[in-house]
């Protein structure tokens, strides 16, 4: 007979493999100056299914962030040679927010301030030695949990649901971070509007789901036509915008020409055994500078209605 205490304790279970299943995704570091503890960590967060770095000091967990920018954890001792875990998270938090990057601290310092020093300098949590290795466990999931829970909340709010692309928010935030980067430069890039022509006709005639199709495969010859540093995003409807990062007018030119004929040359397959041809208009520009990114879109707006004017499936640059 199933007590309701089986079902919980199976539900438990289920829940901890999925997490193991979880942790195979995540690579972790230890930094402790003591052999033991190293091997004693990195044992049990092997048996969780991480992939585990380990080194002996922070001056040496700095390099290793720096050769393996993937790392979603960190465990740090505090007494250390060298560098000590308290300056190492400091340092660590310089570069990476706790959005990107879980600190967490262990010390056998029994000294409140020092759990509060570590937290107040962008630690995580805290863990004091010596730890039982269930509440070692249960700290470290927990960290990649939250973690996971942050970055899955902002791939929703900066992506597009239907594509997988950048939507319009985090599209202008990420061409003004980029305009930032470039600024006195001399860099030069592209920006082209595009719209999908007589798209209606495509809804009317095969309904609703199909024209979703439709726009997500535009969308995958969109970023497989660019280079993946190019930013591709759906502004809304069947309309994108793309940046051409670091390239010259010819090039552009060349490279939202070729997008064009990829555009003309596929057809979408659907289930009904049906084959749909559709084309795009381009309205395309080298960024001009002295221009905002507003005014800068705009013209380019303006580009592709020439574009839809001139007879469509035409790139106007
Ligand atoms: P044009 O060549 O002038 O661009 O003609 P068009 O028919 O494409 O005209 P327009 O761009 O004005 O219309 C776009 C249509 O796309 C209107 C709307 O019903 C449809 N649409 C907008 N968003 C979506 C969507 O997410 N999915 C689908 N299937 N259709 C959408
Ligand atoms: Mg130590
Ligand atoms: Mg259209
Ligand atoms: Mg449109």
């Amino acid at each position: 007979k199933n007590s309701q205490n089986d079902i919980d304790e199976m539900d438990y279970i289920i829940q901890m493999i999925q997490r193991l299943q979880k942790n195979r995704n995540h690579k972790v570091l230890v930094v402790d100056d003591s052999r033991v503890f190293r091997q004693t960590m990195q044992n049990i967060l092997e048996n969780l299914f991480f992939t585990v770095i380990a080194v002996a000091h922070g001056e040496e967990a700095i390099g290793m962030l720096k050769s393996q920018p993937d790392i979603s954890l960190v465990l740090t001792d505090y007494n250390m040679p060298v560098m000590d875990g308290l300056e190492l998270t400091i340092e660590i938090r310089k570069t990476y927010s706790k959005n990107e990057l879980c600190i967490l601290a262990l010390s056998g310092n029994t000294d409140e301030e020092v759990t509060a020093m570590f937290l107040k300098h962008g630690a995580n949590d805290y863990i004091k030695k010596p730890f039982s290795k269930e509440e070692f466990s249960c700290r470290v999931n927990n960290a990649i949990e939250a973690l996971e829970n942050i970055q899955l909340i902002t791939q929703y709010a900066n992506r597009d649901f239907l594509t997988g692309l950048y939507n319009r928010r985090y599209f202008f935030q990420e061409v003004n971070d980029y305009i930032n980067e470039i600024q006195d430069k001399g860099e030069q890039f592209a920006i082209g509007m595009i719209d999908i022509d007589h798209f209606k006709k495509i809804n009317d005639t095969y309904g609703h789901d199909t024209g979703d199709k439709v726009i997500t495969a535009l969308a995958d010859i969109l970023r497989s036509s660019t280079n993946p540093q190019d930013i591709v995003a759906r502004f809304g409807g069947e309309e994108f915008c793309v940046v051409l990062k670091n390239i010259n007018r010819h090039s552009a030119r060349e490279i939202f020409e070729r997008l064009r004929e990829n555009v003309e040359r596929f057809s979408y397959h659907t289930k009904d055994d049906e084959y749909i041809r559709f084309t795009i208009s381009i309205g395309a520009l080298l960024f001009h500078e002295e221009e905002s990114l507003d005014n800068n879109i705009n013209e380019a707006d303006m580009l592709l209605y020439k574009a839809k004017n001139n007879g469509r499936n035409q790139l106007v640059f």
